[in-house]
């Protein structure tokens, strides 16, 4: 079943020059991108991107995190791809990722966790989530020339 998921990687991850590696990573797998936007979150959207642990006692300190740098937001579609990006990003907590995981590889700290994933077992955030960073039109629908060896 083909997806789209919403993925960014965060200010720390920027700061610390993943993008490329993060990126490559997805696009190794198969997934492709069709859509990207190197940006700066302000405080609105962090409340609204964000909105679901509001009454979290961490809350405040994700969205100065969060609006402390720019971020880079893709969308990238493939097949089951909300759940194959999660699974790729590891755990919400570094520590507990494995190796070979975005979040197993490159952090160590709960509160500079790198990337950001739709999470899958949210039905519709992916949606929800596309819809907050990007207009219709700047998503792209595009095949990539692999694409009839990547699926059967
Ligand atoms: P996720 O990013 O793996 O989906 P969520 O539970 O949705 O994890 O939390 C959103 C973000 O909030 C996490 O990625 C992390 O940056 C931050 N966060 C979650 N739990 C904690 C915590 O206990 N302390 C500090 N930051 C947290
Ligand atoms: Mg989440």
């Amino acid at each position: 079943m083909t997806e789209r998921t919403f993925v960014m990687v965060k200010p720390d991850g920027v700061q610390r020059g993943l993008i490329g590696e993060i990126i490559s990573r997805f696009e190794d797998r198969g997934l492709k991108l069709v859509g990207a936007k190197f940006m700066r979150i302000d405080q609105e959207l962090a409340h609204d991107h964000y909105a679901e642990h509001e009454d979290k006692p961490f809350f405040d300190d994700l969205v100065d995190f969060i609006t402390a740098g720019p971020v880079m937001a893709m969308v990238w579609e493939g097949q089951d791809a909300t759940r194959q990006v999660r699974k790729m990003m590891g755990e919400t907590d570094p520590a507990e990722s494995d190796p070979g995981t975005i979040r197993g590889d490159f952090g160590l700290d709960l509160g500079r966790n790198v990337i950001h994933g739709s999470d899958h077992e949210d039905p519709g955030a992916n949606e929800r989530e596309i819809d907050l960073f990007f207009d219709e039109e700047e998503l792209l629908d595009w095949d990539r020339i692999d694409e009839t060896w990547l699926y059967e």
